[in-house]
């Protein structure tokens, strides 16, 4: 009996192996909501405030869902809304269970749903699986080494330092927003480990309690409806283990900075990337099937959030015998060295650096910005807003926008005093301004008026940016022209062309500012993308990257300041394109 029963559960995983390698080699061309999808970041903090008190709210965005489903948005994903001491803005949760107060109730949050169902948009949560607030029940349990709570977070002893007989932290470990990884608690008489805030403390992986805790809110906010997470710094889930003596080694200097307090001065191989995380992640993928196989419906989602290497990414995807996430997110275009400017070369590298390194059958993603970075317009500069709102929504895969990129919002200038993020907060007014996410989190502009009519407050928790009367979703709807239009065009592009949703893509640099990409399939229209990022005008042949193309293109979306005319015919050859111009033209 016992090596027959061994027998059977491995056959029929190499089995399970062969028909799932299957499938992803096969041509599929039938594509699942979120393979072509539009998510939409709100930074509910900052998207629409209801009653009047500074700060955007639930009510808020249900009273603006209307607005992204005109704009054409497939899901919208919200950072936290959880119960929050708001030391980090909603990424150190108290209670995963509940809404933070001052954005609402559950009942705000079901209202919520209920009008996107109406509106059939998907509604997408945070999960922030890595640490909680230190004002989390578990973790007050936790201090008190209450029975079930002992190990969930990392806690150790620290070492003795044999010179000055003085307690020190168990390693050299740094968080992210400055200083030791490692907070001593005079109540437990030990340290706990917290990669990002003191006030964000990292929970325990190799407890399975914590492990099926995790997954049990994940199964919470199912129930209530919601199409899938995404999942906050995930990479940092699992450390090294200790060694055999009950300690943690210490990282090597990396060199990169000879700044002690800053994260970089340390490489990050003990506490970033570790194998154990993505099966957690596999784990995850599971939680999410399993919830649509019994509750029907569409496919639930898992969009992992990682600025690790492609190596290292990729294989949240999943392999041959486990389905991982759906879209780990690809922010190749965000680290691209960007600074009101961004060359073709670099593009053109980002690009590569995803679909060379993507496993076949595999979906991409493209993401230009979000609550963490400067605002895209600014990165790129406001002159290449238009080519890369195209850039996103003519790769192949699912596209994503942080809310503002739609109207070429750039960031605001928040002073010290002003200042909020605890990775600005915890340095000084010399440094903080290379420190502060401030500046791309500030309010929403949906009008001239008042608080770009965000809020009727006398003061908004952040303030606006000074561009709002300009820069906003009343004045870019009503001009003939703007990159709000441009935006929408491009979504109503991607919907209707069979080209970008199921064809093959090729790309390349044709001169030191114009990056160049093809969508093609046949029997559809191939659609072309040229961008001229530079700072002055060029003229360019498209033989030289495609010969294939027929010998005129019908220009259907322009960048802004474009001059030329929508429908008019354009050679392949001897193409004109001005300082920042992008086009999205059609080839038959
Ligand atoms: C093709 O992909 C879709 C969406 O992922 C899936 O529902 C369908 O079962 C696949 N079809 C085949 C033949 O594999
Ligand atoms: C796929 O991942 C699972 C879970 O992490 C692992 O056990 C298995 O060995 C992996 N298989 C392959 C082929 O890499
Ligand atoms: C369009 O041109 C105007 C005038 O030259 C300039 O101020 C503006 O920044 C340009 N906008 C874009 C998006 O290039
Ligand atoms: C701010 O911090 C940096 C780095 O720790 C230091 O060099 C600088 O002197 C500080 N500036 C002020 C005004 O405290
Ligand atoms: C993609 O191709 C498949 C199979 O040819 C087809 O069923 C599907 O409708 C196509 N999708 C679009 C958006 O045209
Ligand atoms: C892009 C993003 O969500 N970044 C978050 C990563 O996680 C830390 C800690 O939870 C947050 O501070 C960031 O905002
Ligand atoms: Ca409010
Ligand atoms: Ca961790």
């Amino acid at each position: 009996m016992q090596p027959l029963q061994v027998l059977i559960p491995m056959l029929s995983l190499v089995l399970l192996g062969q028909t799932c390698q299957d499938t992803t080699t096969a041509e599929n061309n039938s594509k699942d909501w979120w393979q072509t999808a539009q998510f939409y970041q709100i930074y509910p903090r900052s998207f629409m405030d209801s009653d009047g008190d500074g700060i955007g709210d639930l009510n808020g965005i249900t009273s603006k869902l209307e607005y992204l489903k005109d704009l054409g948005v497939t899901a919208a994903w919200l950072s936290p809304i959880f119960k929050s001491p708001m030391v980090d803005f909603g990424y150190d949760i108290s209670d995963f269970f509940d809404i933070q107060p001052e954005y609402g109730t559950l009942e705000d949050f079901r209202a919520l749903i209920k009008k996107a169902n109406e509106l059939d948009l998907k509604i997408i949560l945070d999960f922030v699986p890595n640490h909680s607030s230190d004002e989390n029940e578990w973790f007050k349990k936790s201090v008190k080494r209450e029975k079930g709570y002992e190990d969930y977070y990392v806690w150790h002893d620290g070492k003795v330092n044999a010179e000055t007989g003085e307690r020190e932290p168990p390693s050299n470990w740094l968080q992210a927003f400055r200083g030791s990884a490692w907070q001593w608690v005079e109540e437990r008489q030990q340290y706990y480990l917290h990669q990002f805030a003191v006030q964000q403390a990292d929970l325990n992986y190799r407890n399975p309690d914590v492990v099926a805790q995790m997954k049990r809110v994940l199964r919470y906010w199912l129930n209530e409806g919601v199409a899938g997470f995404r999942c906050d710094a995930v990479p940092v889930l699992f450390e090294v283990e200790m060694d055999e003596n009950g300690q943690y080694a210490d990282e090597e200097v990396s060199g990169l900075t000879d700044d002690v307090d800053s994260r970089n001065y340390l490489k990050s191989e003990l506490i970033e990337n570790r194998p154990e995380t993505i099966d957690m992640a596999y784990q995850w993928r599971t939680v999410m099937d399993d919830h649509q196989r019994i509750y029907g419906g569409d496919t639930r989602v898992l969009l992992i959030e990682t600025y690790a290497p492609p190596a290292y990414t990729m294989q949240f995807y999943g392999n041959r015998s486990v389905e991982g996430a759906h879209l780990p997110f690809n922010f190749n275009l965000i680290t691209v060295p960007a600074s009101n400017g961004v060359s073709a070369s670099s593009i053109k590298t980002a690009v590569d650096n995803w679909l060379l390194n993507m496993p076949a059958g595999r979906t991409a993603n493209w993401v230009i910005g979000n609550h963490d970075q400067r605002r895209a317009a600014s990165r790129y500069g406001v002159a290449n807003t238009d080519a890369m709102n195209m850039l996103v929504m003519i790769m192949p895969g699912g596209s994503v926008t942080y809310q503002g990129e739609e109207l070429g919002m750039t960031d605001g200038w928040i002073s010290w005093e002003d200042t909020q993020d605890p990775a600005a907060c915890n340095s000084n007014q010399s440094l903080y301004e290379q420190l502060t996410r401030d500046p791309s989190r500030t309010p929403f502009h949906w009008t001239s008026g008042t608080n770009a009519g965000f809020s009727t407050a006398t003061k908004t928790w952040l303030p606006l940016a000074e561009n709002y009367k300009t820069v906003n979703v009343e004045v870019e709807s009503a001009a003939t022209r703007s990159h709000l239009k441009i935006y929408k065009a491009l979504v109503a592009l991607r919907k209707s062309s069979k080209t970008l949703q199921n064809g093959s893509t090729k790309y390349a640099v044709l001169n030191e500012n114009v990056f160049v990409a093809k969508r093609y399939l046949s029997g559809s229209p191939s659609i072309v993308y040229v961008a001229n990022l530079g700072s002055s005008g060029t003229t360019i042949d498209l033989d030289q990257f495609d010969k294939t193309l027929p010998s005129h293109l019908t220009l259907q979306i322009r960048s802004l300041n474009s001059t030329k005319a929508e429908g008019a015919l354009f050679e392949r050859n001897g193409l004109s394109l001005a300082a920042g111009e992008a086009l999205v033209m059609s080839a038959s």
